[in-house]
């Protein structure tokens, strides 16, 4: 059985890290998230957008996986010892999917702990914080290697291609609200996949889903691994 999961900042939730919309962290309320995650604001005020992912990676550094997180690490293996495979996608910047022991994770949207020269384009990683002065090695100047409102989400081909091959479609911790990733569901129940949403309330796009489980991602995660694994 091969099952394609995408998560979102839910997932992340209870391990202290922001969620864009819905009650958030403090963080959260001295950042606008859509105001500053764009190339405009970058251009604008580069010192803020700095600011606002220096925070974020300072609390990235000190968070830690949830059982959420943990549970799909336990899917992937139980998975391929079934001769079936986990494609995990996520939309989240952070690396806790990586640190619970997930082995690929297709970050879409780019990654919190790397950064990206504006000339020549290397990625780099990054635990430090960023500033105007940042440099590449080419002396160019560093961004954050993420993707921005109006940026092309990064590998969307292999994306679509795991879609082809997949028997299950679940969507973990996001709201539907940001696009393409919000497209994918679509995607898949175009290609005839079954389609479940696990997240703490219905999301934009909830009414795509076959299957609905609502609650905390570190209650429903695990419990719904569980019922996969016993098929
Ligand atoms: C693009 C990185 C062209 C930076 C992010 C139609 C088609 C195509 C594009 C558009 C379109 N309409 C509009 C657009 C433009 C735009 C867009 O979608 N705008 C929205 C606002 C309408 N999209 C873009 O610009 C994208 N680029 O379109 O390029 C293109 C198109 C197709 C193909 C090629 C090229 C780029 C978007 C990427 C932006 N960058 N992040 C950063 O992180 O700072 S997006 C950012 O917001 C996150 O990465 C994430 O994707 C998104 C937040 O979404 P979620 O992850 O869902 O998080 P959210 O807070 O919204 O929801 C959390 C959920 O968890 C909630 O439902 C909550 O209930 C739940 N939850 C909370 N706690 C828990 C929980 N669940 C379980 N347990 C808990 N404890
Ligand atoms: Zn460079």
């Amino acid at each position: 059985m091969n099952v394609f999961v995408l998560t979102g900042a839910g997932v992340s939730a209870e391990s202290g890290l922001g969620v864009f919309r819905g009650s958030g962290t403090a963080l959260w309320k001295r950042y606008d998230p859509m105001q500053l995650a764009t190339p405009e604001a970058f251009a604008r005020d580069p010192a803020t957008v700095h600011e606002f992912y220096n925070a974020r990676r300072r609390n990235l550094i000190a968070a830690s996986p949830n059982a959420a997180h943990a549970a799909l690490v336990r899917l992937e293996a139980g998975l391929a010892q079934r001769g079936g495979a986990l494609t995990l996608v996520t939309q989240n910047i952070d690396d806790l999917h990586e640190r619970a022991g997930s082995s690929r994770v297709i970050h879409m949207h780019g990654e919190l702990l790397k950064a990206r020269c504006a000339s020549c384009g290397a990625v780099s990683d990054c635990q430090r914080d960023l500033g105007v002065d940042s440099r590449c090695g080419c002396a160019g100047a560093l961004r954050p290697h993420v993707v921005w409102f109006g940026e092309t989400p990064l590998y969307m081909d292999e994306i679509y291609a795991a879609l082809e091959t997949a028997d299950l479609f679940v969507a973990i911790g996001t709201s539907g609200a940001v696009y393409p990733a919000a497209g994918l569901v679509r995607e898949a129940r175009m290609r005839g996949v079954r389609c479940c949403e696990l997240n703490l309330e219905p999301s934009d796009n909830a009414a795509e889903f076959d299957d609905r489980r609502y609650g905390a991602a570190s209650e429903i995660v695990p419990s719904w691994v569980d019922v996969i694994l016993e098929k």
